[in-house]
């Protein structure tokens, strides 16, 4: 690897020499089936689960033929036939992976454990605690690999903690721990086979902390100058490989000649393999944007599918159908969902036998019992990460922020985790996260936000937005059948202020199509959730106004179909929303429409939207920010134009 990283042959990629006993070690005493969340040093994990050297070494090369169609640089990636998940670089994001592949195996009762590695610099994220204490809480069957090689980066373990040895913290979280010699393999081979027969037994966790020490730099580029020399030339006398190697030779189970047969056959092996030609990415990008999305899946429950040629009035229906609130809207689709897929999960704070904040939930817990409604500890970060480890053992799962302000604290693993891994690897995130969201309700700056756009402009996210209940709940039941990670937002104060016909079937609402809630000739209103109860409000009382309101429904992707027919009727063209002006999705359209519909405007595109200052708790101010006082400014001046 030093050889071919100084040839330029292969790139940048992060050295595990003198820690190679562990992630070797703890692979061979697994089964091949059960899934290790490795890090950027355990190149050890990939080749003991015998992945072909070509491929590894077109994978550093960022060649298609690798393991990520070159999006992927070093250790970046993972591989579902190895049951290896790729790790992002943020390192704690993996150890909530494997608390959701445990969860998996213990409610399909399949003896299996999972396994993560970390560094001990990554023990001092919040993750670490996080997924450790909901493996403890949940009596998950994890290992949790710490290796301690020193340094995190240039940071030694004095500037990292203050324990005496990180296994001191698993009793903190009532769990099992070991300290080991890392650089034994047979130590760590050992010590792993038996925590995973204790993880399948006892159904409990299991904190390994493996002393090493990182023989080289962070990256190569990066040296070693900061470590004393004494410290390294102790741990080479100590190195994994040499030390086993003369172990072998003691015991008589290896032969000088035997050795040396060993290195050329394995010379001859990497040189052939580096032979495999890498044939250069021509890059398309129509390839590029597929696969930000995993497509449709293969099977799905029998459903009925509502298309947009429905009659305008929804009592029109032509199926059986009752009026409810919003929140019973989303109740039942959540409801038909868990009938509909046996393996789905529900998690969030307070959402079981207490019904969830909004009482959304309520009741569930007796239907489908707690293993599959989970009250969650406080953790929204180690909960999209459990999610997402569901999803890779096939479980999709809906996940209640419990505010959609409280994103925030997962904001790490929705955007770089869930958003990514299809793109990066191919692996497909079944997750849902319900986001109630929205101010109106006096709750001020944290129980309040409109945070939607954050997650629309990111790249492999869905995120919807129903305004209506026969909306809320066939988008969720399709969020819930979409392969990719869907945020889905329900505004509180619809919860139990609307209400309105729901079709009894089990339907889906196509995720990606806007509605026209009412076609007109003067001017449109594009919006989305509470601004189409505004736009709707102003229109019955401005009778004279041919409005033109279209409920986006979906915010990414966008209808930009339903968006230009829209600004094609009338040319005039108010982008309303709840959400702060500045970064907003109305920016965003109103470019779109600059750009794409300039020929049929006859005004300037304008955006009315909340005040670009936090959401405000006392009720004049909170009104004074909300975009609704503002709307029939806007209108007019729109229309004066
Ligand atoms: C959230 C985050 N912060 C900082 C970094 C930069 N970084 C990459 S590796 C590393 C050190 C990690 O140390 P440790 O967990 O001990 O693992 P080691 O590299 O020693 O194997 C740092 C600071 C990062 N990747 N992610």
């Amino acid at each position: 690897m030093l050889i071919l990283l100084r040839q330029g042959r292969i790139s940048k990629w992060f050295s595990g020499i003198g820690q190679e006993a562990i992630a070797t070690g703890a692979t061979l005493a697994l089964d091949q089936d059960e899934w290790i969340m490795p890090l950027h040093r355990n190149l050890g994990v990939f080749t003991t689960r015998n992945m072909p050297l070509h491929k590894l070494f077109l994978q550093w090369q960022g060649s298609e033929q690798g393991y990520s169609k070159g999006r992927e640089r070093s250790f970046h990636f993972g591989s579902r036939t190895h049951h290896i998940c790729g790790m992002i670089s943020h390192l704690g994001p993996q150890l909530a992976i494997a608390d959701g592949v445990a969860l998996a195996h213990k409610l399909k009762q399949e003896p299996k454990v999972s396994l993560a590695f970390t560094g001990e610099g990554g023990t001092s994220e919040g993750d670490f605690h996080e997924a450790l204490n909901v493996a403890a809480v949940w009596d998950l069957p994890v290992i949790f690999l710490i290796e301690n090689n020193g340094y995190g980066l240039s940071t030694p373990v004095s500037e990292q903690y203050r324990c005496a040895s990180l296994t001191d913290r698993a009793k903190g979280y009532g769990m099992e721990a070991v300290q080991i010699d890392g650089n034994n393999l047979l130590a760590v081979y050992d010590t792993i086979q038996g925590v995973r027969r204790y993880c399948l037994e006892h159904q409990k966790p299991y904190l390994v902390e493996a002393m090493t020490f990182r023989m080289r730099g962070h990256e190569e580029a990066s040296g070693t100058k900061y470590v004393p020399a004494a410290l390294l030339s102790e741990w080479a006398a100590k190195d994994p490989v040499a030390n086993f190697e003369m172990y072998l030779l003691q015991q008589g189970v290896l032969r000088a000649d035997t050795v040396n047969a060993i290195r050329q056959e394995l010379k001859q092996h990497i040189e052939s393999e580096l032979k495999v030609e890498e044939k250069p990415i021509l890059p398309d990008t129509a390839t590029e944007l597929g696969d930000v999305y995993a497509s449709a899946p293969t099977s799905l429950p029998a459903r009925v599918v509502l298309d947009n040629s429905l009659p305008a009035a929804p009592d029109q229906l032509p199926w059986p159908s009752s009026e409810k609130r919003f929140v019973d809207a989303i109740r039942d689709g959540l409801e038909r969902s868990m009938h509909a897929h046996p393996g789905l999960i529900l998690m969030g704070q307070d959402i079981a036998e207490y019904g969830g904040a909004f009482k959304v939930t309520d009741g569930f817990v007796q239907t489908f019992g707690k293993s599959r409604v989970r009250n969650t500890p406080l953790c929204e970060s180690a909960i999209v990460g459990t999610a997402l480890g569901l999803s890779l053992e096939g479980c999709p799962s809906v996940m209640e922020m419990q505010f959609a302000d409280f994103a925030t604290a997962g904001f790490n693993q929705i955007v770089n985790n869930l958003a990514k891994i299809h793109y990066r690897w191919g692996q497909h995130a079944n997750v849902v996260i319900r986001m109630p969201t929205g101010a109106g309700v006096g709750a001020g700056p944290f129980h309040s936000q409109s945070n939607e756009a954050w997650f629309a402009h990111t790249p492999g996210l869905k995120v919807v937005y129903p305004s209506s209940p026969m909306d809320a709940k066939g988008l969720l039941i399709s969020a819930v059948n979409d392969l990719n990670p869907v945020l889905y937002f329900e505004h509180k104060a619809l919860y139990r202020a609307k209400s309105g016909p729901v079709p009894d079937a089990y339907y889906e609402i196509e995720i990606g199509k806007a509605r026209l809630v009412q076609q007109g000739e003067s001017l449109s209103i594009i919006t989305y959730g509470m601004g189409v109860h505004w736009a709707m409000d102003y229109a019955a009382q401005h009778p004279n106004l041919s409005l033109d309101i279209l409920d986006l429904r979906t915010l990414l992707p966008l209808d930009y179909e339903a968006i230009q027919s829209s600004v094609q009727r009338t040319g005039r063209v108010l982008l309303l929303h709840e959400d702060c002006l500045t970064g907003g999705l109305g920016g965003e359209i109103g470019a779109w429409i600059g750009e794409h519909c300039f020929r049929w405007l006859d005004a300037p595109v304008m955006r009315c939207a909340s005040l670009d200052t936090p959401v405000p708790f006392n009720p004049d101010l909170e009104k004074n920010f909300l975009a609704a006082c503002r709307l029939d400014g806007c209108v007019q001046k729109l229309m004066r134009y």
